[in-house]
């Protein structure tokens, strides 16, 4: 049994958010072509206490896209985004909602980020979404949504690590692309790891 993972498709991460990637809704049209022809479908809501550690603000002198060390492990510094409550953090609206069969919430942890669906960044406590999909008999994810070089890109390597045949909805993610080159080097080291890259046509490419 086959499920669809939507990644992170919030309002703080398409055009008008705190965190927008370019052309990101975009995403929506494709989430809502596809839900229809899979059996259980799950969003990820990225969802984060204001005082978030991952947030610029929250570290005098630094600045949005510095690196700095949270708990021993590298953070990029965002923008203030998804906090929750917030407008910024409720999935798009024009999103069918009725479709999506289950909400996994992540980034809940003010100490540590959580790009990954499954776990947060230091693989320490995992979230409710490898036994939901368990418990649904789901053997293969078919993965999409917001952004291709993180959060994307992260629940796709830990759903291969959970076991999961796993295939990556090129057509349906764009990407922050902080450095110019950042999506493509993610699906190469999404497909390196085991995932099948491919459009809803069943094409492969990488966008
Ligand atoms: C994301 C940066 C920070 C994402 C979430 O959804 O890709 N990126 N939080
Ligand atoms: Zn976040």
């Amino acid at each position: 049994m086959k499920a669809l993972i939507l990644v992170d498709i919030q309002n703080d991460f398409v055009p008008g958010g705190s965190l927008a990637v370019a052309d990101g809704d975009a995403v929506i049209a494709v989430a809502n072509r596809l839900m229809p022809s899979y059996e259980f479908v799950v969003a990820t809501q990225d969802w984060h206490p204001a005082d978030h550690q991952s947030f610029a603000r929250e570290h005098d002198g630094f600045s949005v896209g510095d690196v700095i060390k949270l708990d021993g492990l590298d953070q990029v510094l965002w923008p203030a985004h998804c906090v929750q409550g917030t407008r910024g953090a409720e999935l798009c609206a024009d999103l069918d909602r009725n479709r999506i069969n289950e909400i996994v919430r992540k980034g809940t942890d003010r100490n540590i980020d959580s790009y990954s669906g499954f776990f947060d960044n230091g693989h320490q406590k995992e979230t409710v979404l490898a036994s939901l999909l368990r418990k649904r008999g789901v053997t293969s994810v078919d993965v999409m949504g917001l952004a291709t070089d993180y959060c994307v890109k992260f629940t796709v390597l830990d759903a291969i690590r959970e076991g999961f045949a796993t295939r990556l909805i090129t057509e349906g993610c764009r990407g922050v692309e902080l450095k110019e080159g950042d999506c493509k080097r993610a699906i190469e080291e999404m497909c390196q790891a085991g995932a099948k890259a491919a459009t809803s046509e069943g094409k492969t490419g990488a966008r």
